[in-house]
């Protein structure tokens, strides 16, 4: 195991008795959502998955260490820091580690951790993709690529329409890395329970998306999975709604020359701003749903 590794006791002595454990990212709770309501839901969907048979573990960088199951205390910090923690892709995990700055890890970061720890199941509420305007702006982002060779599947709410839903598809396919829907044939559009694409697959039980997670892995094929979840109907927007706020939520970016790793927490809270709040109820509410289905996967997975 390597130095700079640090898993609380609670999730060891989980993967020492081959116990269910779910990972959970912390880009979501600096950048992804204003505080107090992210320190609300960071311990709410910690909640959900004990609810649902499994250990939770979310993962930050801190004090130098890759840290695996962070305290009460720990969630805390880093919800207070917000933007002031520095948003951690593969990229930035060697600088922040040396450097002994607080780091919040994205979908790709938290991926490449949870495999060291030998977790294989992740679950967060929306994943980077290939942006809007990709081919002239070349922004796609790192989660693909951790997706196309790190051995985990990370539960979400489909693909936010502040990418492009098309383009990410193409990408997830090049690199092979299949798309499940959870009971839905269509791609779910985060906010939205549906969309204009379809998934690859449409899977009817945790049982049978673990089964399908360990046949891949198993025979050799490396590389991440997509489960597709879509939001709670009681709280999902309609496509038509939120695309005119996030076509407004672009514009301003363009126009404010917001870009990089920037962007995607710009949207994410001016979106927010634009429907009064409904986009951030609407963001808890699918991210504990997926923490139910990714805690009911990881323990079929067993
Ligand atoms: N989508 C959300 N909320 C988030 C993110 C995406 O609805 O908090 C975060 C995740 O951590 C994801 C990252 O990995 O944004 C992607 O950023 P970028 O597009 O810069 O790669
Ligand atoms: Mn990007």
């Amino acid at each position: 195991m390597n130095e700079f590794l640090s898993i609380s006791p609670e999730v060891q002595t989980a993967l020492n008795a081959n116990k269910p454990v779910v990972a959970l990212e912390s880009t979501i709770i600096s950048h992804g959502m204003p505080c107090p309501q992210n320190v609300e839901m960071a311990q709410k969907v910690e909640d959900v998955i004990r609810q649902n048979g499994a250990v939770p573990a979310t993962i930050a960088i801190m004090d130098g260490k890759l840290k695996v199951g962070l305290t009460a205390e720990e969630i805390e910090r880093l919800a207070k820091e917000g933007l002031a923690a520095a948003k951690v892709s593969r990229r930035d995990i060697a600088f922040i580690l040396a450097s002994k700055k607080i780091g919040a890890t994205t979908v790709a970061s938290t991926m490449i951790v949870a495999a060291m720890a030998g977790i294989k199941i992740f679950a967060t509420g929306g994943i980077g993709g290939v942006h809007r305007g990709a081919e002239t702006n070349m922004d796609i982002s790192a989660d693909l690529e951790e997706l196309a060779k790190t051995n985990v599947a990370v539960i979400c709410a489909g693909i936010k329409s502040i990418l492009d839903l098309g383009l990410t598809l193409e990408y997830l396919e090049t690199k092979g890395v299949p798309v499940m829907g959870y009971q839905t044939d269509s791609l779910p559009a985060f906010y939205a329970r549906s969309s204009q694409f379809e998934v690859d697959y449409n899977m009817q039980s945790p049982e049978e998306i673990a089964t399908t997670l360990k046949i891949k892995w198993d025979i050799g094929l490396n590389g991440g999975a997509i489960i597709a979840n879509p939001v709670p109907e009681d709280a999902a927007m309609s496509e038509a709604e939120i695309n005119q706020y996030i076509d407004q939520a672009l514009k301003e970016a363009t126009a404010q020359n917001i870009a990089g790793k920037n962007i995607t927490p710009f949207l994410l809270a001016r979106v927010s701003e634009l429907t009064k709040g409904q986009s951030l109820k609407t963001n808890i509410a699918l991210v504990l749903n997926n923490a139910k289905l990714a805690a009911q996967i990881a323990v079929c997975f067993q």
